[in-house]
C-alpha cells in the first residue's frame, strides 16, 4: 500500500528568522490547493490554482515553499515563491515524485520517488540539479525528513518486513554527493 498524502493536516509552520509560528502554509482539503495563513486561520491568501496540490514545506529562510502537484499529469515536485506566486518545477519525470522537505541550510532537497522500478529516497539541489537515489533498496522507502543537524535523513521503509521502521541516511558516506 502507498501513502501519497503525508503532509495533510495541520500545516507547516514559518519557523525561521524571528517569524516563529507567525505564518502556516497548507493544503485546503476542499480545492486541493495551497494556502498561508496566520497560526490562528485569519488572512488565508491562495497561491496556487490548478491540479491536487501538498501541503507546502517552508524553506529555511521563509522565502519559498516546496509541495508537490498533478497539474503536470504525475506528481512532481515544485517550489513557489508565497509573494510573487512564482512557481518553478524542480523535476519532470513520469514516476511519482514526492514529499519534499528542505535540507536546514536551505541548500538540498530529499523526495521520494518510485522512477527506479520502487520507492526510493533521492536528494537534489535546491535548484532540482543532481537527483540522486541514496537507498537503492527494493523494498518501500519513504516519508524522508531531515534531523535539524542536516547531517542525516530519516525515512520509512518495510525492508524488515513491516511498515514504520525508520532508518537513516548519514551523508558523511556520501563524500561525492
Ligand atoms: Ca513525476
Ligand atoms: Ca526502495
Amino acid at each position: 500500500m502507498r501513502r501519497l498524502y503525508p503532509y495533510w493536516g495541520g500545516g507547516d509552520r514559518v519557523r525561521a528568522n524571528g517569524l516563529e509560528n507567525t505564518k502556516i502554509a497548507y493544503q485546503n482539503n476542499t480545492d486541493n490547493q495551497i494556502y498561508t495563513s496566520n497560526t490562528d486561520g485569519t488572512e488565508p491568501k491562495r497561491l496556487t490554482n490548478q491540479g491536487w496540490n501538498s501541503t507546502g514545506n517552508w524553506s529555511p529562510d521563509t522565502k519559498e515553499l516546496l509541495f508537490y502537484s498533478d497539474r503536470d499529469g504525475n506528481y512532481e515536485i515544485y517550489k513557489i515563491n508565497p509573494e510573487s506566486n512564482i512557481i518553478t518545477r524542480l523535476t519532470n519525470n513520469p514516476s511519482s515524485d514526492v514529499e519534499p522537505r528542505f535540507s536546514p541550510d536551505g541548500r538540498r532537497i530529499v523526495f521520494a520517488s518510485d522512477r527506479d522500478g520502487n520507492e526510493e529516497i533521492y536528494i537534489m539541489n535546491a535548484d532540482g540539479t543532481n537527483q540522486t537515489n541514496f537507498t537503492n533498496n527494493p523494498a518501500y522507502d519513504g516519508y524522508p525528513d531531515w534531523k535539524p543537524t542536516g547531517e542525516e535523513i530519516l525515512f520509512e521503509s518495510d525492508r524488515n518486513g513491516t511498515f514504520n521502521n525508520l532508518f537513516g541516511i548519514c551523508l558523511a558516506n556520501f563524500p561525492h554527493f
